[in-house]
């Protein structure tokens, strides 16, 4: 079983292969599933595929989310490396990525129903958090 957004919609979809049968794409069309961003994270100093950074995304609400950059959760697969975090209602989100490396990353104001490519130490210092 592995998981991810194979048509970059947002909403995260399931392929589920077994020892006989033809793989079995459950393809998510839930009409309203809210706002979402997702993170392609490119390492430097870390890992390239940024496996391990820990993802703090915050709304304007205050509302905080923790995910981690992980392919693995199931035998014999790999899920999406991108971060996937819904978001409710939020129209832009704060997002810190802290990598491997103890590198820390800090994003403003990042439109919300996106994918957003991240690279470790590459951040402009207009989009620094104090
Ligand atoms: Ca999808």
């Amino acid at each position: 079983l592995a998981i991810g957004d194979y048509d970059n919609d947002g909403r995260l979809d399931v392929l589920i292969v077994d020892a006989e049968g033809a793989p079995l794409l459950l393809h998510n069309e839930t009409p309203s599933a809210g706002n979402w961003v997702q993170c392609r994270l490119q390492g430097t100093k870390s890992n390239r595929d940024g496996l391990g950074a820990l993802v703090w995304v915050r709304t304007e609400e205050g509302k905080r989310y923790l995910r981690l950059c992980q392919t693995d959760g199931s035998y014999m697969s790999a899920s999406d490396k991108r971060v996937h975090c819904g978001v409710g209602s939020a129209k832009v989100v704060d997002i810190e990525v802290r990598w491997p490396s103890g590198q820390v990353d800090a994003y403003r104001q990042i439109p919300t129903n996106r994918i957003v490519s991240l690279t470790e130490g590459n951040i402009r210092k207009k989009e620094k958090l104090s």
